[in-house]
């Protein structure tokens, strides 16, 4: 046995699966996981010494890399003055200014510290503030793991839908309608029928959870006048694209081909938080003022706010507010994706990929999805198959064909000729 299978065997002994969170457990492309002891700049290394080029980045938040130097810094100097303390301190204010002074949609916001926990509060906060109780979220957005978000598509448009998990049950899902990404005709008849009694349509602008799948422009507009007719609030989750796809988020980038784009609520995370645990949710004042102590809808946190993960927080953002840092990361990644399509060209394999600032997805496929049937339609087998060839020559992507990838500051030139390089054997094997 080698070491990472000893660990693994271990670890099933006393945590589920051995993971603390299922993707980790690699049973959507086999194999033993991978214990990593320690990670640097692009690296991580596993338990048995082995490098890998890292393109999870802990699934977003590492975009500097691991371990960058005024990070680590601000980190330490925060952790010598107290971890936590469950009373206000200045650094929350100032994570909060800087968030909103990225994000123009959003005027306050409440911090917390997991995408679920900020996903699930935005949800209480669109039903408190708008007095309704049906939602809308779409098949291959996860917007984490709050009951009323466990949810796949009823047998029918404008059907509720069913639990996606055991211990759900019928009654809390049964306000929460899931409709197809990208479908217009369905959102069109879906608010037709009932959209005075929607509370809010929750969307990954840029789905990462899906692979990479674009809301289409047409699309993203026709949910905006929706929800502004019927009064229902467009939450964007951007747990994975806040300050990942552009320094304004994907929201920022829907600005640009909307004009006067902007989502009522927004939910952040992973990045906002450098890697430790940090989200948040935010929103117009009359929307947040809705949350206690000054309203009704009610919503708390031990942790909220940390002062060790906003320190490490504030120190992500001012590095990747500086000028040129998203234009290298497109480029960079831009270049890693373009890489792996001609890589696949020679190799005779239909691959096709996108990119947004610093996250990516590829299929093996001939056209990029645009949903998520499509997304699990393409080849899994080979795309089972690449990700072990590629780990086994050091590269470490996504371990489920229906996950998005991350590229960071730290990657070199060097290490995406490397990866590409290793696409074209592992293509070819
Ligand atoms: P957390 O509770 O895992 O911090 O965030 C939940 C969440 C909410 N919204 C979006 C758009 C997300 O992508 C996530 C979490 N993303 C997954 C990656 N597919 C985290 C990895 C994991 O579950 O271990």
């Amino acid at each position: 046995m080698t070491t990472n299978e000893q660990l693994f065997a271990r670890a099933q002994r006393v945590i589920p699966g051995g993971v603390n969170s299922p993707v980790r457990a690699f049973r959507a492309v086999g194999g033993t996981p991978r214990f990593i002891a320690r990670a640097q700049g692009a690296y991580m290394w596993d338990a048995e010494g082995q490098r890998y080029i890292d393109y999870i980045g802990s699934w977003g938040p590492m975009i500097l890399g691991h371990g960058h130097p005024a990070v680590l810094d601000a980190v330490h100097k925060a952790a010598m003055d107290g971890f936590s303390f469950g009373a206000p301190t200045e650094r929350e204010i100032e994570l909060a200014e800087a968030i909103i002074a990225l994000v123009p949609s959003v005027d306050q916001v409440r911090l917390v510290s997991s995408g679920t926990e900020a996903g699930m509060s935005a949800l209480r906060l669109a039903r408190g503030a708008t007095g309704r109780t049906k939602i809308i979220k779409f098949e291959g957005c996860y917007h984490g793991h709050a009951d009323a978000l466990l949810v796949k598509a009823g047998s029918g448009l404008a059907t509720f839908g069913f639990p996606t998990s055991a211990g759900v049950p019928e009654d809390v899902v049964k306000h929460t309608l899931v409709l197809e990404y990208n479908n217009l005709q369905q959102i069109e008849e879906t608010f037709a029928l009932q959209g005075d009694e929607i509370a809010c349509v929750m969307i990954e602008p840029i789905a990462g959870n899906m692979n990479f799948v674009r809301a289409s422009v047409p699309f993203m507009t026709k949910l905006r006048e929706l929800c502004t007719k019927h009064g229902a609030m467009l939450v964007f989750d951007e747990v994975m694209s806040g300050f990942r796809v552009a320094l304004g988020g994907a929201q920022s980038v829907y600005a640009q081909l909307i004009p006067g784009f902007k989502p009522d609520m927004s939910v952040f995370g992973k990045v906002i938080g450098g890697g430790m645990p940090l989200a948040a949710f935010g929103g117009t004042k009359d929307v947040m003022s809705q949350l206690a102590p000054l309203g009704p809808v009610y919503q708390a946190g031990t942790l909220s706010g940390n002062p060790v993960a906003t320190a490490c927080g504030l120190a992500t953002l001012k590095e990747i507010s500086k000028p040129g840092f998203f234009d290298a990361l497109s480029a960079k990644t831009q270049g890693l994706v373009k890489g792996l399509e001609s890589a696949a060209r020679d190799a005779g394999v239909p691959l096709v990929g996108d990119s947004q600032g610093g996250m990516f997805g590829f299929f093996f496929a001939d056209s990029l999805p645009q949903n998520y049937g499509v997304v699990m339609a393409t080849d899994k087998e080979r795309f089972n198959r690449f990700f072990h060839g590629m780990l086994d020559r050091g590269v470490y992507l996504a371990p489920a064909l229906y996950e998005a990838g991350f590229v960071s500051a730290a990657h070199s030139a060097d290490d995406i000729a490397a990866t590409v390089q290793a696409a074209a054997a592992a293509l070819k094997a």
